[in-house]
């Protein structure tokens, strides 16, 4: 009796090994961007500079249309984008409340966002608007002193995260959207 017991002792061990590797075998994941295996190798693709490069200077800004979000990258590091819009009315009478905001799928993504007025004059800047991500909110209302009168005006985006020159300023994926309402 004690043989068969050891018997069938050695035969659950190797039982378990045997689905232990087959466990381990099934662990190979593939797909376009990445290779997964046992020992973990992680192979990593870099982000492309965006569709709307190159927008790195005043002359360069891409224009952004109210209710239209545009999809950005901050790469390589260093990058800047800017972008412009233009409210259209009598400068005399006409005043827009205008917001911007920057998201995307991680909350760690940095942006900083600044807003400027025809003559390069900085008008609004805000880095991190919410404790929970570090993402970036210009919200311009109706009130006397914050309304924007028609005109054109300039937008700048760029990494707030870390020390320029550094793998972690890169940001591979933000949107940022524009809406402009009339004020009343
Ligand atoms: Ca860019
Ligand atoms: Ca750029």
């Amino acid at each position: 009796m004690k043989r068969a017991g050891l018997l069938t002792a050695i035969f659950f061990i190797f039982t378990i090994l045997g689905s232990s590797l087959t466990y381990a075998q099934n662990l190979q994941v593939e797909n376009d961007t990445y290779s997964v295996y046992l020992p973990l190798v992680i192979q990593y693709q870099p982000p492309e500079p965006d569709d709307y490069e190159p927008d790195n200077d005043w002359d360069d800004a891409s224009e952004i249309l109210s209710g239209i979000p545009q999809n950005h990258s901050i790469y390589p590091i260093g990058d800047v984008d800017f972008m412009t819009f233009t409210l259209t009315g009598n400068p005399l009478q006409d005043t827009y409340e205008v917001v911007l905001v920057t998201s995307g799928p991680y909350w760690y993504y940095d942006t900083v966002l600044q807003l400027f007025d025809a003559d390069k004059i900085p008008i609004e800047s805000n880095d991190d608007y919410d404790p929970d991500h570090l993402y970036s909110k210009i919200d311009l209302d109706c009130g006397v002193t914050e309304s924007l009168e028609s005109g054109t005006y300039f937008i700048k985006v760029y990494s707030g995260f870390g020390v320029p020159g550094y793998l972690r300023d890169i940001i591979p994926d933000y949107n940022i959207s524009f809406t402009a309402s009339p004020c009343p």
